[in-house]
């Protein structure tokens, strides 16, 4: 008789431990203090608080769990939660993806977050559900340019150069388009093929170049600013789906609110690698010839933006304030 209250407690704490959830998020960056990953970590904080310690996000950083193209596919079938990934790795399964992918699309930062902070990239954000990604939210990503042995200040300067590219065929045309010889590569493996040489250059944001420890095999950081592709926050539409719709809001309404926090340690983290990487020894080359390497971009238009959907999206993209 009286081991009846013990058993509701069990069967209490039991119901307690399956509704209590650390979900696991994946991420490429190497610093635990990285701005995605760090904003991921701050979603999480939100999240408990406000679910009274119901959910938890776990990001696992350093390409623990896989590279982007490999973690995707295990939050696809729901065997991960969550993903925090740069938009170029959804390029093959999203055909929405690549607008913001798209070189020079974005005039400035400004442009950017306005735009993807409005109804163009909640589209966006949603063109991945059929592939079993819900699409949370868009981090800063900076721009790209390209780091080399030598400074790159026009369109010669990369004749031949092999370049590594993100996993995406809009990538490789990009740096085509550009005369490079486009090498795609897992981001873990770029440390490596900078130092043997297996590639001569690489193209991504300071906070990257200075992160992964790039300007250690290459000393000139070029501002060709080609790209501003942003980051993507991704949920397992899997996952998602069995959540309350209250819950589901809370996960969205958080993931908004770290885009905030996000943004903030993105300005700082950019001021901080400039500072180390020239300390370091990088010379920042800021004289480049950018109209050259926009107008080698056009064929690249012309061979990716081909539905009607696609060239609206980058005409709104362009008519957006
Ligand atoms: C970084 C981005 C990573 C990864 C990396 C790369 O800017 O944050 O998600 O895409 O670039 O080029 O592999």
């Amino acid at each position: 008789m009286n081991y009846k209250p013990l058993l509701t407690l069990a069967a209490a704490a039991a119901a307690l431990s399956v509704q209590a959830a650390d979900l696991r998020s994946a991420d490429v960056h190497n610093s635990d203090d990285y701005p995605t990953v760090a904003a991921v970590r701050h979603m999480s904080q939100l999240l408990d608080q406000r679910s009274n310690g119901k959910y938890k996000i776990k990001v696992f950083n350093k390409s623990a769990l896989g590279s982007e193209k490999e973690t995707l596919d295990q939050v696809k079938i729901g065997a991960l939660d969550m993903n925090r990934v740069n938009i170029s790795s959804l390029n093959a399964i999203c055909p929405k993806s690549l607008v913001p992918t798209m070189p020079f699309l974005f005039r400035s930062t400004e442009h950017m977050r306005a735009v993807l902070d409005g109804p163009i990239g909640d589209e966006i954000l949603k063109g991945c559900e059929h592939q079993g990604l819900v699409g949370l939210a868009f981090y800063d990503s900076g721009s790209r340019s390209i780091y080399a042995k030598k400074p790159v200040r026009n369109l010669a300067d990369v004749k031949g150069m092999k370049i590594r590219v993100q996993q995406s065929d809009l990538w490789v045309a990009v740096a085509n388009a550009m005369g490079a010889n486009a090498t795609p590569m897992a981001t873990a493996e770029v440390y490596t093929g900078l130092k043997t040489g297996v590639i001569d250059a690489a193209e991504n944001n300071e906070p990257s170049y200075e992160g992964f420890k790039h300007y250690e095999a290459v000393k000139f950081y070029s501002y060709t600013q080609h790209s501003m592709a942003p980051e993507m926050l991704v949920i397992s539409k899997a996952v998602f789906d069995k959540m309350s719709p209250a819950d589901q809001a809370l996960f969205r309404a958080t993931a908004k609110e770290s885009v905030k926090f996000q943004r903030q340690k993105w300005d700082e983290q950019t001021a901080k690698a400039i500072e180390v990487v020239t300390k370091a020894g990088s010379e920042l080359v800021k004289d480049v010839n950018k109209a050259e390497f926009q107008a080698a971009m056009k064929p690249v238009y012309d061979k990716f933006m081909t539905t009607p959907d696609l060239q609206r999206l980058v005409k709104s993209v362009q008519d957006a304030k």
